[in-house]
C-alpha cells in the first residue's frame, strides 16, 4: 500500500502546524470515538499533553454500548461523552473549556484527533455556527484554521493517523469510518476481518444475515452481498461493494450500538489504559 494513500501530505503539514502553534494555546481538546476510545486516540496526544492540558471528548455516544461507555468514563479523567449531532453534552464541555479562559482575553484551544471523529462538528457546536466543513468521509478538513466566538478562539485541524500504527489499528479505524478502506487493502478485506472479529467476540447480532456454525467469513460476506443486492453479471456477488455496504451500515450504527474495547479488557490489539490518559488539569 503506497504510504501516500494512508498518510497524505495534509496530515504531515497539519502535524507540523499544530506543533508550531501549541505554545500559544491554553488547552487541547482531543476527540475520540466512543466505540473505541483506545484505538481512536490521536497519535499527537502524548506529545501535546506534555505541553498543555487536555480535555477528551468521546463522540458518537449515540452509537456506543451505554454500559461499556460508562466503564470508559469511570476510567478516563477529564473526559466527556457527547452526541455531537444532537448537541448532547456540549454545555458540559464548554464549561470545562471556559475554566481555562484568562481574564484579559478569550480562551485559545485546538481540536485534534484522527480523521472523521467529529472534530469540526464539535467546533461548530462550541462556537454556535456552522463555519467548519463537516462530512462523513475521512479527510474533509485539510488545513489548520482558526474560528472565533463565545469567548473562544478555536483551531480546527485535519485528522491525523499514526504513521507507525499496526494493521490491526487501521482495521478498527476502517470499521468505524475513521480511515479509508484502501488503508487496509479495500472494503472486502476490511469486511472479512470485521466478520471474523464479530464472530470471535460473540457479536454475531451485528452481522445482518443469519450466521450458522461452520460458515466461512467469505460465505457470510456473500450472503450479505445478496441481501444488499450487490450483484454483477451472472448473479454473482460483487464482494468489494458488499464489503462497502456492510462497513457503511456498521460504522453509521445501523446495525446497533457497540463498543469494540473495554478498559483493562481483552482487546483486538493489546492497549493499556495508561496510554490513553492525559496530564492532570485540576
Ligand atoms: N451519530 C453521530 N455522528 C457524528 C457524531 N459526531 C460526528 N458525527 C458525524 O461524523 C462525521 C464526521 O464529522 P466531522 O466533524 O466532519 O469529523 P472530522 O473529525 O472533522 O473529520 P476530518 O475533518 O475528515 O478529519 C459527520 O458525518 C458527522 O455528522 C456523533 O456524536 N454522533
Ligand atoms: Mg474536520
Amino acid at each position: 500500500m503506497p504510504r501516500t494513500v494512508w498518510y497524505p501530505g495534509h496530515m504531515a503539514k497539519g502535524t507540523r502546524k499544530l506543533n508550531e502553534l501549541v505554545s500559544k494555546l491554553d488547552i487541547i481538546l482531543e476527540v475520540r470515538d466512543s466505540r473505541s476510545p483506545a484505538s481512536t486516540s490521536s497519535p499527537l496526544i502524548k506529545s501535546l499533553s506534555k505541553i498543555k492540558p487536555v480535555i477528551h471528548v468521546l463522540s458518537r455516544k449515540d452509537l456506543a454500548d451505554p454500559d461499556k461507555l460508562n466503564l470508559w468514563l469511570k476510567e478516563l479523567k477529564h473526559t466527556f461523552a457527547a452526541d455531537l449531532r444532537k448537541r448532547e453534552g456540549i454545555n458540559a464541555i464548554k464549561k470545562a473549556i471556559l475554566k481555562f479562559k484568562p481574564e484579559h482575553r478569550e480562551v485559545r484551544l485546538a481540536v485534534v484527533g484522527i480523521p472523521n471523529v467529529g472534530k469540526s462538528l464539535l467546533l461548530n457546536s462550541l462556537i454556535g455556527k456552522s463555519n467548519a466543513s463537516v462530512g462523513n468521509i475521512p479527510g474533509i478538513t485539510k488545513s489548520v484554521s482558526w474560528y472565533r466566538n463565545e469567548g473562544m478562539l478555536i483551531v480546527d485541524s485535519p485528522g491525523i493517523l499514526d504513521s507507525h500504527s499496526e494493521e490491526g489499528v487501521h482495521l478498527i479505524l476502517s470499521w468505524l469510518g475513521c480511515a479509508k478502506a484502501e488503508v487496509v487493502g479495500g472494503f472486502e478485506k476490511s469486511a472479512i476481518e470485521l466478520i471474523k472479529f464479530l464472530c470471535s467476540k460473540g457479536f454475531q447480532e451485528f452481522i445482518p444475515v443469519e450466521v450458522t456454525e461452520n460458515l466461512l467469513p467469505e460465505s457470510i460476506l456473500e450472503l450479505i452481498g445478496k441481501k444488499y443486492g450487490c450483484l454483477i453479471s451472472g448473479g454473482r456477488v460483487d464482494f468489494e461493494l458488499a464489503g462497502r455496504k456492510f462497513i457503511e451500515a456498521f460504522s453509521t450504527g445501523r446495525l446497533g450500538k457497540i463498543c469494540l474495547e473495554v478498559p483493562h479488557g481483552e482487546r483486538v490489539i493489546d492497549f493499556s489504559v495508561k496510554n490513553v490518559g492525559a496530564v492532570e488539569i485540576d
